[in-house]
């Protein structure tokens, strides 16, 4: 992977850069939840039948987020940006907020943010929010009588900011995916829709989508990032 000073760098993550964080993946063991698929759970029309149950779904969610930390690959890939500044874009899947602990901030959460709120008939702005609903708890309510839902997409929703997330694949001269299957569009197509190949893929195995990728680094985020890092560094100061 070339990647030097004057790179415009786009990376997008996915779950398995928060799996040693001990936050579960998707289809990773360990995906399901009381024998949901996740994708069961996370979309509109089980939101429709049973708002209850996703409720306490996505309550499971914060209280594990709440005590998960950023681990060596989120702490690497928030270096990475103080050295390239406005020429990295992170996009990532995860609605967890371990990137920004690590210290990211051009952080585009493309499938939403897990500790936001939203309500699910008005357009009020969605809003910080740890709450969880477990069981036997009162359906949150909107002062417009709506119900208050978490802020992430759900499957067969619009994914958000697209136009932006456009933009930077088409400025983008390096991209390089972390943690992620290969499965979930429209993200798993991004690879395709670059103006260049620099492209590397870094998980323990290899995506759905690898054939669309020039090199893979193929292990764990916390030990392959931070090394992709060093190399960056290392050439910056030796000027290659
Ligand atoms: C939409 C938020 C239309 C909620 C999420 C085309 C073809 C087929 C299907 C579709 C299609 N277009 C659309 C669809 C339908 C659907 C889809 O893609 N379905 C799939 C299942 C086939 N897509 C949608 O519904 C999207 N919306 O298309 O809307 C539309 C258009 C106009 C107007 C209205 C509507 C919306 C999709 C977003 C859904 N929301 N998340 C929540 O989090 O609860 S998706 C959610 O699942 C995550 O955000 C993430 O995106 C995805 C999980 O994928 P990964 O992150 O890749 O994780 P996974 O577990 O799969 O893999 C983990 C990886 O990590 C593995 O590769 C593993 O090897 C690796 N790993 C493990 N350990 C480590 C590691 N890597 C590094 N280090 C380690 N230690
Ligand atoms: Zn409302």
């Amino acid at each position: 992977m070339k990647l030097t000073l004057s790179d415009h760098l786009f990376v997008l993550t996915g779950a398995g850069v928060s799996a040693e964080s001990g936050l579960a993946t998707f289809r990773g063991d360990g995906g399901l939840w009381r024998n949901y698929r996740a994708e069961e759970v996370a979309n509109i029309a089980a939101w429709r039948r049973d708002p209850r149950l996703v409720w306490e779904f996505y309550s499971m969610r914060r209280r594990k987020a709440l005590a998960a930390k950023p681990n060596p690959a989120h702490v690497a890939l928030a270096e990475i940006e103080q050295q390239l500044g406005d020429r990295f874009f992170l996009c990532t899947q995860n609605v967890d907020s371990l990137h920004e602990q690590a210290g990211s901030e051009r952080v585009h959460h493309i499938h939403g943010e897990l500790m936001k709120t939203k309500c699910d008939s008005c357009a009020r702005e969605p809003f910080p929010d740890e709450s969880t609903y477990d069981e036997g708890t009162a359906l949150p309510k909107c002062d417009c009588g709506g119900t208050l839902r978490v802020n992430v997409v759900w499957f067969g929703e619009m994914v958000s900011g697209m136009e932006r997330v456009a933009y930077e694949l088409q400025r983008s001269t390096a991209f390089v995916a972390i943690g992620t299957s290969g499965v979930v569009e429209p993200v798993a197509s991004f690879v395709r829709a670059l103006p260049h190949r620099n492209t590397l893929y870094i998980g323990p195995e290899k995506p759905a989508n690898a054939d669309a990728f020039s090199e893979y680094m193929l292990g764990p985020a916390a030990e392959m990032v931070p090394w992709l890092a060093q190399t960056f560094f290392t050439a910056k100061d030796d000027g290659s």
